[in-house]
């Protein structure tokens, strides 16, 4: 009986560390060294392998290194191994830093004075009260409010918009896409933590942005494919965007000659908003296993009907 991982090889040796230290028996594999496929009961994985069912026939369980699991073919998954996302407090921790990072950023307009400084201008741009910069997340989920909890402490009026109906003490909540339109047109900086979904695919475009406040503001944090890239250029031209913090894109890497490379109003990460931190991780995981060999519920177990 075998555990494989398969994501980042330097992450991979300290998982392989916390194992051998926490469950000695059992055996931790690093992809490609993968032994006897017929051994792999538990499989770790950001990009999945091809033909996962014939080739790991006896898997229980597949987990996700990360939060997110729209890099799965879910029709690649046998139907009765769960599939788990990652929930380790070390991805949440990392994300409130981004978006805290991120909407002060915005706020504070450093974006012109990083423009100012490269020309060797000194001009001041008036301070807007935080009072008075309303921020709004899509997806209230375990990530969206442990960042709404964190703004909190800066005084930006603030709203999340959710599929089912949330209540947050402090943040107008704001359920369902018939919702939606009241909830951006109050939203000066629009924070996406939605997962990646064909309801979400796509919906960070024109349409939106035009709702929102004009010179509205842009951190996207869920996935590259939430954004229509080619809308958040025109809208930054049309001045209905004022600027954006981009961690994802459509396609990673982002390709040579990208416009977002080299656009004064995008500040480009390459998604670093969050990392899975390899000790939490595998505490995670082994309460996983544990909980599954107890047949108890299993926290971060994917709905594949909704996708995430
Ligand atoms: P959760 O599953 O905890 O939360 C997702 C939230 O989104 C839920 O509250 C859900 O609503 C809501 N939602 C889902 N579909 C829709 C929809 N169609 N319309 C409105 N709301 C919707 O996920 P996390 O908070 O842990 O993570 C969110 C995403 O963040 C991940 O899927 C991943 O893509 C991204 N991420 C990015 C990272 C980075 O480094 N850039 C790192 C980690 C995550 P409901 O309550 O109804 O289920
Ligand atoms: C994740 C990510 O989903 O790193 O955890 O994007």
């Amino acid at each position: 009986m075998t555990f494989l991982y398969k994501a980042n090889a330097t992450r991979g040796m300290e998982w392989a560390r916390f194992f051998a230290a926490r469950a000695p028996d059992l055996p931790f594999r690093l992809w490609p060294d993968i032994g006897d496929p017929a051994q792999v009961r538990y499989l770790a994985v950001w990009t999945p392998p091809e033909n996962i069912a014939v080739t790991f026939r006896n898997l229980e369980l597949v987990f996700s290194v990360g939060a997110g699991v729209d890099q799965f073919d879910f029709s690649q998954l046998p139907p009765h191994v769960p599939l788990i996302r990652m929930l380790e407090p070390g991805i949440a921790e990392s994300m409130v830093e981004y978006v805290t990072m991120a909407v002060l950023a915005l706020h504070r307009d450093l974006l012109h004075f990083i423009a100012q400084q490269r020309e060797q201008t000194w001009r001041e741009i008036r301070i807007t009260q935080a009072a008075k910069r309303r921020v709004g997340v899509m997806g209230l989920g375990l990530l969206g409010q442990a960042v709404l909890e964190r703004l909190k402490a800066f005084g930006f009026p603030l709203a999340g918009w959710n599929r089912s109906p949330r209540t947050i003490q402090d943040v107008s909540c704001y359920g369902g896409r018939q919702a939606l339109p009241e909830f951006l047109a109050q939203t000066d900086i629009l924070v996406c933590l939605l997962p990646l979904t064909d309801e979400t695919r796509g919906i960070l475009n024109t349409s939106l942005f035009e709702v929102l406040p004009r010179g509205a503001q842009l951190v996207n944090v869920g996935r590259g494919g939430h954004l229509v890239e080619a809308d958040l250029i025109e809208a930054l031209e049309r001045g209905l965007l004022s600027a954006a913090v981009l961690d994802v894109a459509e396609q990673e890497p982002l390709p040579a000659g990208h416009p977002f490379w080299s656009h004064p109003r995008i500040l480009l990460t390459p998604h670093i908003a969050s990392m899975t931190t390899p000790e939490t991780a595998v505490e995670f995981v082994l309460d996983t296993i544990g909980r599954h060999r107890r047949g108890e519920t299993l926290p971060g177990r994917v709905d594949r009907e909704r996708g995430y």
